[in-house]
C-alpha cells in the first residue's frame, strides 16, 4: 500500500462514519420516485444509455445475466442534494458526490476526444463543488474492442482519459479505483465517486501498476489504481476495481474462462492479503462479474458457487477491454469497526 499524499484542502482529517448505507431495492421500489434521503439509485435494466428523470438514478448499460435484485438504493444519513448542471448528473450528502456524464453513439466516434471532454467535465465539476478526490470511476464504453491496434477505442480512451487525470500534479497517486467495460451500445457513460476527502490507494503485489504498463498495450497506459480505501471511522470500504486475469502487465490464461476466473480470484487473494493490509480483516460485502461471452457461465458456475457461496454476485455481459481477457470481476470489502479501532 502506499502513502496517503498530504491534502491541501485541510480535509486530511480522519474520516467520520459513513453516511451511506446501501440496501437492495424491494420489488418495484425503483419504479416509484425515489425518496428525499437516497444518494442514488442503481438500476439493472437493458443494453442502452438512457437518462432518468431524477439525476439520482444510474441505470447499468448492460444486459444482467443474474441478478439478486432489480437494483439498489444507497441510503444517506446526511442531507442530499441534487441536480443537473449540462453534461452532469450529479447528488450529493456532506462527504460523497455521484455523479453520471452520458454522451451518445454519435459523439464518441472521435473517442479520444470525447473522452477527454467527459473526464475534463467531471473534474471540473466536483473540484467547483468541492469534492476534489476521485475514489471510483465506472467507465461503460461502446464497442470498446473497434478498431485495430492504437486506434482501438479502449486504447484512444485511454488516450482521452489521461489528457485530463494526468494533468493533476502527481496525479500517478491521484487515480481512482476503476472499470472500463464495453457496451453494444456506442455511446460512452461515466460514473464517479468523488469524495471531499483523500482516500488511500491499494496497488496488488502480483499486478504492475497499470500507470506503468508498457507501450505494447497502447499509447497511454491506463489511469487506474487497483483498489481505494475509504476508511470510515465505522469501518473501512475497499472499492476494488475491475479485476482480471492480469499477472505482471500481461493476460494469462488467454481463451480459457475458468482458468482465468480461477487467476482473477488469486488476484483479488493477493490484493487483501499483501503485507500492511491483510491484519485488517477483510470481509467480502458484493461483488460483480462482467462476461464477454454468455456462453462461458454455465462452465464458471460451479467455481461461482464455490467462491461466492456467501456472497452477493451480480453478472452482467460486457466487452472486456483486451481482446483476450473473458471476464473482470469487481467488488467491495469491508472492515469490522472493532478491528479498525485497533
Ligand atoms: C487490467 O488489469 C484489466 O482502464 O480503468 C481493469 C480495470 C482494466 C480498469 C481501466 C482496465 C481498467 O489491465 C483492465
Amino acid at each position: 500500500m502506499t502513502a496517503t499524499p498530504r491534502d491541501q484542502s485541510g480535509l486530511d482529517s480522519p474520516w467520520p462514519a459513513c453516511p451511506v448505507q446501501p440496501r437492495v431495492a424491494a420489488d418495484g421500489e425503483l419504479a416509484r420516485p425515489l425518496p428525499p434521503d437516497a444518494l442514488c439509485a442503481i438500476v439493472y435494466r437493458g443494453d442502452a444509455v438512457s437518462a432518468s428523470a431524477d439525476p439520482r438514478l444510474i441505470v447499468a448499460p448492460l444486459p444482467a445475466l443474474r441478478t439478486s435484485c432489480e437494483g439498489e438504493i444507497w441510503f444517506s444519513s446526511t442531507p442530499v442534494r441534487s441536480g443537473r448542471d449540462g453534461l452532469v448528473d450529479w447528488s450529493c450528502n456532506d462527504e460523497l458526490m455521484i455523479v453520471q456524464l452520458r454522451l451518445s453513439a454519435a459523439d464518441v466516434e472521435d473517442t479520444e476526444n470525447a473522452t477527454q471532454r467527459l473526464y475534463a467535465e467531471l473534474l471540473r465539476f466536483t473540484q467547483v463543488r468541492g469534492f476534489p478526490h476521485l475514489l471510483r470511476a465506472w467507465n461503460y464504453l461502446g464497442r470498446i474492442n473497434e478498431g485495430e491496434g492504437d486506434r482501438e477505442r479502449y486504447r484512444r480512451f485511454c488516450v482521452g482519459r489521461h489528457r485530463v487525470l494526468g494533468g493533476q500534479p502527481g496525479y500517478e497517486r491521484r487515480l481512482p479505483a476503476a472499470t472500463v467495460i464495453g457496451m453494444v451500445d456506442g455511446g460512452l457513460v461515466v460514473i464517479a465517486v468523488a469524495a471531499r476527502r483523500f482516500g488511500q490507494q491499494v496497488e496488488n503485489p502480483v499486478q504492475m501498476s497499470a500507470w506503468r504498463y508498457p507501450r505494447a498495450y497502447g499509447p497511454q497506459s491506463p489511469g487506474f489504481t487497483r483498489a481505494m480505501l475509504a476508511p470510515w471511522a465505522d469501518g473501512a470500504h475497499l472499492l476494488v476495481s475491475g479485476t482480471a486475469s492480469v499477472v505482471g502487465h500481461a493476460t494469462a490464461h488467454a481463451g480459457d474462462a475458468q482458468a482465468q476466473l480461477r487467476q482473477t480470484m488469486a488476484n483479488l487473494e493477493a490484493l487483501i492479503k499483501q503485507p500492511g493490509l491483510a491484519r485488517r480483516g477483510f470481509l467480502p460485502e458484493h461483488f460483480t462479474l462482467y462476461l464477454r461471452d454468455r456462453a462461458d457461465l454455465t462452465p464458471l458456475e460451479p467455481l461461482l458457487a464455490r467462491y461466492f457461496a456467501n456472497v452477493p454476485l451480480q453478472i452482467f455481459r460486457g466487452d472486456i477491454c483486451r481482446r483476450d481477457l473473458l471476464l473482470e470481476i469487481e467488488g467491495i470489502y469491508r472492515v469490522p469497526p472493532a478491528i479498525v479501532a485497533r
